[in-house]
């Protein structure tokens, strides 16, 4: 009897899960499938899983398909079990290409191809629909999207645009992803959902025209230049009834967010000043070192380093000083801002042709919080003291490289799971705008210095 075995968390059951084991059960005699619990689902990084284990076991079990179900728990685990049941073949998604390759010295490892186009759950009642996400631009940031989205339960991508054909043909190519190449509106009548991952000048755009559309928007940062804009965009979205959200990863990281508690616990008294750094020696080909009109460091590491600062001193304040050194291109290789609020201070540092450390300290009346790069990941922090002898080091749970934290938010908000927008406010993303809008017109000013 040959026997073949497969894993997965088996979310929002869809016929992507159910054509696996179809063909999973094909491959051999005895089919055993491993269902993951929340513990193992968290440990991995597998994130906005909806349904209870005994809801995933229970529909693996009305497909009929599998001849044994067993919970997965464990890294390692697969190995225990390809031994403990003398199977044959281990088999799973063709996403995983090549991540099991290693179970090869225990049996036959086959990928099967993954089922694009997933649009409904079956086996359920369709209280929640799979979210059909469209990615908007193919540069560095999509395939990073791409690969993190196979972590978060209750969405697919199932299509890209891009008018620049090399870029989407050459997408299209390595992703396996359907890419448009011209026909926004096509585009958008594929998709529930768009993420924004365009030239920063294109995000207000293609968030205005999709917003529109009636679809939900995750638009890379900035959301907009002008504090105007960022105003009609988030209306727009609430007339449509529709999800808008700036993908400031630092915002949905979760060491952030125990930064944050922690922070305002009281622990290191009132908080009188934020300061937040973050420099990259960028290529000095790369659009953020040439492009002087929406290039630069303050554009491309501003609204991560504001984050902090809007999210502990607040939208109320009363002066900002921004002041760049600029090169021949125009382009801010070193962007400093002072913002004074009523009761503190803040000081925001960015670079691509500057290298500082990259750092948040954040300043209390009886101790402070220290995060040192990359911060706005969060995988660390400690709180001190006047007695240096007293630290309390904090290293908070993290996977993968960030993204899929803020697209399990946009996920969880499309389908009602999690109402509330605390982590990054409309309100703190308008305000983040008209940190931008003042450092384009102080751009302007400087450069016809
Ligand atoms: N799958 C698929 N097509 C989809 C979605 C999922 O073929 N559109 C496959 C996956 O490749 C996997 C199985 O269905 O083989 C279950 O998918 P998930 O529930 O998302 O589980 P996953 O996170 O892929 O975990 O140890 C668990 C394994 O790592 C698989």
């Amino acid at each position: 009897m040959k026997k073949v075995i497969t894993y997965g968390t088996y979310d929002l059951f869809h016929e992507g899960h159910y054509n696996l084991l179809k063909r999973a059960k094909k491959l051999g005699d005895y089919l055993i499938v491993g269902v993951t619990t929340e513990h193992f689902d968290e440990a991995r990084g597998k994130v906005n899983v909806v349904d209870s284990i005994m809801e995933r076991i229970d529909n693996v079990r009305k497909t009929g398909l599998a001849d044994m179900i067993i919970i997965e728990d464990h890294e390692g685990q697969k190995i225990e079990d390809i031994q403990k049941y003398g199977v044959d073949i281990f088999t799973v998604g063709s996403d995983w290409e090549g991540v099991f390759d290693y179970l090869n010295a225990f049996c036959k490892v086959v990928y099967l191809e993954r089922t694009p186009n997933i649009s409904s759950t079956i086996l359920r009642t369709n209280q929640f629909q799979i979210v059909r996400v469209g990615i908007v631009g193919t540069g560095r940031m999509a395939p990073r999207f791409v690969s993190e989205s196979k972590y978060v339960s209750g969405m697919t991508i199932n299509c890209a645009y891009n008018p620049i054909k090399e870029s989407a043909d050459k997408f299209e190519k390595k992703e396996k992803i359907l890419t448009y190449r011209d026909k926004f509106e096509e585009f958008l009548k594929d998709v529930d959902a768009v993420y924004i991952a365009s030239p920063n000048e294109t995000h207000y755009t293609y968030a205005k025209q999709s917003l529109k559309s009636g679809k939900h928007v995750l638009s890379e940062k900035p959301l907009a230049f002008t504090r105007i804009e960022s105003e009609e965009l988030y209306r727009l979205a609430k007339d449509q009834n529709v999800v808008l959200m700036e993908a400031i990863k630092a915002a949905y990281c979760p060491g952030f967010q125990q930064l944050l508690n922690v922070a305002k616990s009281g622990k290191i008294g009132k908080i009188v000043d934020v300061e937040a750094s973050f420099t990259r020696l960028a290529d000095p080909a790369s659009r953020e070192c040439t492009d002087g009109n929406y290039g630069g460091s303050f554009l491309e590491f501003g609204p991560s380093v504001l984050t902090p600062v809007i999210k502990l001193m607040g939208k109320e304040y009363l002066s900002v000083n921004i002041d760049s050194l600029y090169d021949d291109n125009g382009v801010d290789i070193f962007t400093k801002a002072d913002i004074r609020y009523p009761e503190g201070f803040a000081t925001v540092k960015t670079g691509v042709g500057v290298k500082t450390e990259g750092q948040l300290v954040v300043s209390g009346t009886k101790g402070y919080i220290i995060a040192q790069s990359p911060w706005w990941l969060m995988k660390r922090f400690d709180v001190r003291y006047e007695n240096p002898s007293i630290v309390e080091h904090y290293e908070p749970n993290f996977q993968g490289d960030g993204l899929r934290y803020e697209i399990s938010d946009f996920i969880s908000k499309i389908n009602g799971t999690n109402k509330n927008d605390y982590k990054l406010t409309s309100g703190e993303s308008i305000i983040m705008s008209e940190f931008i809008e003042q450092f384009m017109e102080q751009k302007k000013r400087m450069r016809f210095v």
